[in-house]
């Protein structure tokens, strides 16, 4: 791709900056999503989120909108809809499977063993309403902008109308539990507007008395969680005046807005919930509330800096340089911008003791998101936890452990009732209810490897932390029932003899029937789920030994794994991705589920398994060659590919094409309209182009594109329990610091070279140099 901006006529660039300069635009290096008009549509406006509680802000100048969010307004209720034929149904699904009658075994188990409730229909993720705040402001609107500045996490909305400037911010607090709006201006008492809260449906009841609005509805019309909100609004001077649903603000100097809310989903009144957590704010000073709220957000986000380089790029609205970008531009800025975009997003929508960001986070419009904005674990909410831990936002992983655990009681019931085994186990999706039945079609609900893959991520938090606690009481237990399904799961092919998985899919894809024109999806051992089963058992075999214990168990692991399937390749060098080499009716499919060995496991690595490296380039190519990549969590997910295959160039490439094709001017992931994987997976992706450390080595600048020749990037994480930073000049090694958490052994690799410490010091730094035969590792005194 040619860099446009090396062709741009200095003159033309001058003048460009000139205009900017007076439009009040931003400079260099900010990191700030920004435009100049108010937003158009949904996907337009700005998301603030403390984790539970969000909005997206629009931005209009007489008609400020806030759509608000707060993550467990959810209709429907704990069900339970397994099929009561599943278990006399088994055995003979898969004896069809093995006679190679698909047809008939994809009938049988759609009839028999996937539930019959359409699940997706009783349940969903809804808005929790909407905030107005009407101005009647009348003259030339002039010098508008509107910003999210992720440094802060703080939405910012300016104009000047009548002569007066006018202010808004908008954060979500995560210390004040509420979102804060403040209206200010250059003139005293000039501030009029009226604030109303609605939803849609027009079921609510909204009552608005003194300073507050309250709102509350019992979703899903009965069948749902209750929800409480409050809105209170605080001017300085002027005067208020509140009746029906709305309150009236006149002449004031400045106004603080608050909206706290709760529902019941967790037993409590909430009423009362967001009640206390009104009264716990609305007398602070707003100075001390911003204060802490940045103070608070900035002790996870400014863990991580990025530099890919300068260009111009910050000068100029963030929806013109996406469209700049369609059209060829290189813009590195606009890189790390979205790269931190994405460590916002999952500050914002996953904190501790919350629950995990769900398909769209934690924002969604509506009261039927698509999927219902749910909890997708055939690769989404996975996903949406990749940046987790290399990012250096650890605790941030929590909650999607919890929910997981959370599930156990259903997903042992599913176990027992569906399938006759000991253990746990969940199929393609869940909810807020913990469903772990098997629903829906066979082609993407007959798969029960929702849990065991999860068991990738629990696992991860230790291997970075190293922390044993959570090893012993939470993530072990949920490995060892997951173990546990598996091993009972998986059975002998008459054929080879090897122990599979199934009947299983590999998710969401077909493949032709021999001597037919029919497609099925069913089979005896996909090989994703023998990839997910591998990754699971050796992470068990490890946390028994790291936790010393149970020993039976883990030999029976290790007996259970030396017999599983191996990973296959076919007639033409690709992962096969099911036991045959089926015709492929969409072989560009959006799924790469058989390369979950490379990314995001470690089965495939240039130094264990270089063949199958060769068989997965092949693979990807042949996806890719055949419109591959079109959602944008599946573009993400290439990039992980390509930055696993250390193809740096190839990443970079795909990192533009997400950009390109499956981005929002806000910056969102475009999956019509909004997924939030796709951003968690970029950011992810970005991230293992520059440093590595699943393959049993921490490895330095991977694959690291042309187009980002200088650049650095800090306080990255790597498993064992080190902190990195890395400098690079000439698309070269300049220098990195390794910083030692836990005092473990250091194996460091770059560009081939290699060197080692048996041990470190806990706390110590280490200076990392090139040298011509090696690299230098040096105590930082
Ligand atoms: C998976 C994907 C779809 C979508 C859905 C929520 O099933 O195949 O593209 O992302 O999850």
């Amino acid at each position: 791709m040619k860099p446009v901006k090396s062709i741009l006529p200095a003159f033309a660039m001058g003048l460009l900056l000139l205009n900017c300069t007076m439009l009040h635009c931003q400079t260099p290096n900010d990191l700030r999503i920004w435009s100049t008009r108010p937003a158009g549509d949904w996907n337009e406006a700005l998301p603030v989120g403390n984790g539970r509680l969000g909005a997206m802000v629009f931005g209009e100048v007489n008609n400020e909108h806030l759509q608000l969010n707060e993550e467990s307004v959810w209709t429907g209720q704990p069900r339970w809809d397994a099929n009561p034929d599943a278990l006399k149904t088994l055995p003979e699904v898969r004896k069809l499977l093995f006679e190679e009658k698909y047809e008939e075994a994809e009938k049988l188990a759609q009839s028999g063993i996937l539930g019959k409730f359409r699940r997706d229909n009783a349940s969903s993720y809804q808005t929790l309403g909407d905030l107005w705040l009407n101005f009647s402001h009348t003259g030339t609107i002039s010098d508008y902008s509107r910003e999210l500045n992720i440094s802060d996490a703080i939405a910012g909305i300016s104009y000047n109308a009548g002569g007066v400037r006018f202010k808004r911010e908008i954060f979500s607090t995560h210390p004040g539990q509420a979102i804060v709006i403040r209206l200010t201006s250059d003139k005293p008492g000039s501030i009029t507007f009226t604030s109303r809260l609605s939803r849609p449906g027009n079921k609510a009841d909204i009552r608005a008395e003194g300073n507050e609005i309250v709102m509350s509805e019992h979703t899903g019309d009965g069948v749902g969680v209750r929800l409480h909100t409050i809105l209170k609004v605080v001017p300085e001077a002027g005067r208020t005046i509140a009746g029906g649903d709305s309150i009236r603000v006149e002449n004031a100097g400045a106004v603080t807005i608050f909206l706290t809310a709760s529902t019941d989903y967790r037993g409590n009144d909430p009423s009362a919930t967001a009640g206390s957590q009104m009264q716990d704010i609305c007398n602070l000073p707003y100075d001390e509330i911003r204060k802490e709220h940045v103070e608070d957000y900035q002790s996870l986000f400014n863990r991580v800096t990025i530099d890919l380089g300068a260009g111009i790029g910050n000068y100029f609205p963030t929806d013109s340089r996406i469209t700049a970008i369609r059209n060829g531009f290189e813009d590195p800025d606009l890189v790390e911008l979205y790269y931190q975009f994405g460590r916002y997003l999952l500050i914002s929508s996953s904190r501790p003791g919350d629950l995990p960001a769900n398909l769209q986070g934690i924002w969604a419009d509506g009261l039927t998101p698509p999927w219902s904005a749910d909890y997708h674990i055939n690769i989404n909410i996975q996903m949406n936890y990749w940046p987790a831990e290399i990012t250096n936002l650890s605790e941030l992983e929590l909650p999607f452990t919890e929910f997981i655990n959370d599930m156990r009681p259903n997903a042992r019931r599913t176990a027992l009732e569906v399938y006759g085994l000991k253990g746990i186990v969940a199929h393609y999706t869940t909810d807020v209810w913990h469903y772990t039945e098997p629903l829906g079609d066979v082609v993407y609900g007959m798969w029960p490897m929702g849990i065991a893959w999860s068991c990738q991520n629990i696992w991860d938090h230790y291997e970075f932390t190293g922390d044993k606690e959570y090893l012993r009481d939470k993530a072990y237990p949920i490995m060892k029932e997951a173990s546990e399904f598996c091993i009972g799961w998986l059975v002998k092919d008459p054929k080879t003899g090897f122990l599979v998985s199934g009947p299983s899919i590999s998710p969401e894809n077909s493949f032709r029937i021999p001597g037919t024109d029919k497609n099925s999806s069913l089979v005896m051992g996909p090989t994703m789920d023998h990839m997910i089963i591998r990754d699971l058992f050796q992470n068990t075999i490890k946390a028994c030994s790291a936790l010393d214990t149970d020993r039976i168990f883990r030999t029976k692991i290790e007996k259970t794994l030396a017999r599983l399937a191996p990973v296959r390749t076919g007639k033409d060098g690709r992962i096969m991705e099911w036991p045959e080499e089926f015709q492929e009716p969409e072989p560009g499919h959006r799924h790469m589920s058989h390369l979950f060995g490379l990314h995001p496991g470690n089965q495939i690595t240039w130094q264990s398994t270089p063949d199958l490296m060769e068989a997965a380039r092949k693979t990807i190519e042949y996806r890719l060659s055949h419109g591959g990549g079109h959602t944008g969590w599946s573009r993400a997910w290439i990039i992980n590919f390509f930055a696993r295959l250390k193809d740096g160039n190839r990443a970079y490439e795909n990192v533009m094409e997400l950009l390109k094709k499956s981005t929002h001017d806000n910056l969102f992931d475009n999956h019509p309209p909004f997924q939030i994987d796709g951003n968690f997976g970029g950011t992810a992706g970005i991230t293992e182009m520059l440093l590595q450390s699943h393959a049993g080595e921490v490895e330095l600048l991977p694959a690291l594109p042309s187009s980002w020749p200088n650049g650095h990037i800090t306080g990255l994480k790597a498993r064992g329990g080190f902190e990195v930073d890395i400098y690079w000049e000439n698309g070269k090694l300049r220098q990195a610091t390794v910083t030692s958490l836990l005092g473990n052994p250091l194996r460091l690799s770059y560009q081939g070279k290699i060197s080692s410490l048996k041990s470190t010091g806990k706390g110590k730094s280490y200076k990392i140099l090139e040298n011509t035969s090696g690299l230098d590792i040096g105590l930082v005194p």
